[in-house]
């Protein structure tokens, strides 16, 4: 299958300057920084502070339950692996002429955390209305101090001032989506404290992810075989059945709940036949794995398509010299 290389192309009624009338700095500027970053070449720290302020600009106003219209491509975890994420675009279609809806979960695990976060957030900031980014339980200062963001901040800049930047404006990155009223799209999974998609809304969404309550349990749940409301072996959210997702969809008028959080070998997995799908987008997980990833495209008829696809090519890799430990060994 022929596919382009992305383009970015610029798009003159999404420019830069004519979404964001404050303080707006010229759209080739911003450009720049998505060229830079397509060549996995990292933003200096001084760009980072004022990409970073540009983007709560963006996503502040979002909704809790942000609303999104099709066509769209939904897609899941990345974790840093950054040619991956490359490899998504080539065969999703270049943003911003393909839409996209990321749930969640861009750094921490891989080797190109920063890289893969800031060409998402530029992105964001290039094509508010063509991309929507979620939280996932990774956007977090606490978790990403155990898995790897804050060690790679360290690393390429010299300090956690970068690291500082972003998990700040993860506080403002809404939680979950809504496609035309009809997918919900969130990165975890459902609630015990949450009935209605008007009980997300009434959240305070703008803080590190709590340890329990429904804030939490949005970004750590996953479903399970099991019917009602488990104990999640991850430590924090619940594990919930086919019965709870069947009432939260009927209760809500929605007819599907697309989430990432968990690797599945295939890229996506039907947990709840027909009502919850899993989707997960960064093959060979880990460098490791050995899982395909997939996105799925709705369509404007709210069909969709899961398409999935194997890890870029890794010639140069690693590179970057991530020291293994001993004990990893
Ligand atoms: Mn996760």
């Amino acid at each position: 299958m022929e596919k382009a290389t992305p383009s970015f192309a610029r798009s003159p009624s999404l420019a830069f300057g004519a979404t964001l009338p404050t303080n707006s700095r010229p759209t080739t500027e911003i450009d720049e920084w998505i060229a830079r970053l397509k060549e996995c070449k990292p933003l200096s720290e001084n760009e980072v502070r004022i990409l970073c302020d540009k983007a709560k600009e963006v996503v502040q106003p979002e909704s809790n339950v942000q609303p999104v219209t099709c066509p769209v491509t939904i897609c899941g975890d990345i974790h840093g692996q950054f040619h991956d994420l490359i490899e998504l675009f080539l065969i999703g279609g270049p943003c911003p002429d393909t839409n996209y809806l990321f749930m969640g979960d861009y750094v921490d695990r891989g080797y190109h955390s920063v890289e893969t976060v800031s060409l998402l957030v530029a992105l964001k900031i290039r094509y508010p209305r063509r991309i929507t980014i979620l939280r996932g339980n990774h956007e977090s200062r606490q978790i990403t101090q155990v898995y790897g963001f804050y060690d790679e901040c360290l690393r390429k800049y010299g300090s956690a001032n970068v690291w500082q930047y972003f998990t700040d404006l993860f506080d403002y990155f809404p939680v979950t989506a809504l496609v035309e009223k009809n997918i919900f799209c969130l990165h975890g999974g459902l609630s015990p404290s949450i009935d209605t998609l008007d009980n997300i809304s009434a959240l305070d969404r703008m803080q590190e992810p709590p340890h329990e309550g429904p804030m939490c349990d949005l970004l750590w749940s996953d479903p399970d075989e099991r019917t009602g409301w488990g104990i999640s072996p991850r430590g924090a959210g619940y594990t919930f059945g086919i019965d709870i997702t069947e009432a939260f969809n009927h209760r809500n008028g929605l007819s599907l709940v697309a989430r990432a959080h968990q690797m599945v070998m295939d890229g996506y997995f039907w947990s709840h036949p027909e009502s919850l799908v899993t989707i997960f987008s960064a093959p060979n997980y880990c460098y490791r794995c050995g899982n395909q990833a997939a996105i799925m495209e709705v369509d404007e008829h709210l069909s969709y398509k899961l398409i999935q696809f194997d890890p870029a090519p890794r010639i140069l890799e690693p590179k970057v010299g991530r020291q293994i430990p001993d004990y990893f060994l």
